[in-house]
């Protein structure tokens, strides 16, 4: 073919990640052009409450089961609740946050304590 008399590609041919080359389209690319920003999940915080009858020890085992805390990390945070009312346990996305209120919620039912759990928008 003669210089400068290829089939020229068009505009959304290009964008669509068409090679060209006489093969046509072949179907591969985007049809629309992302958005370079992505918006960040929202998050919530974890809050344990306290209450009088959960025993410290339950607290402390159920903060190192379902928030990966370190026996001294899970004592701080179960005497903070203890001594304020409320604690920050974690902050997630929506569906991580919720998963580990029922998570905390389910295990001390099991065990007959009333320890309660819940989430909020940070
Ligand atoms: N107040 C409880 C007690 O004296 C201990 C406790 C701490 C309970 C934290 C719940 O989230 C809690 N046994």
């Amino acid at each position: 073919m003669l210089a400068g008399l290829e089939p020229r590609m068009t505009d959304d041919e290009r964008d669509a990640g068409d090679a060209g080359g006489g093969g046509g389209r072949t179907g591969v690319g985007l049809a629309t052009k992302p958005e370079t920003r992505t918006a960040k999940p929202a998050l919530y915080k974890v809050l344990m409450l306290n209450d009088d009858y959960t025993p410290m020890e339950f607290v402390v085992l159920t903060l190192q089961r379902f928030f990966k805390m370190t026996i001294e990390d899970a004592t701080r945070v179960m005497l903070h609740v203890h001594q304020r009312g409320v604690g920050v346990c974690g902050i997630f996305t929506y569906e991580v946050a919720e998963t580990k209120v029922n998570q905390v919620i389910d295990f001390a039912r099991q065990h007959q304590h009333p320890l309660q759990c819940t989430m909020e928008k940070e």
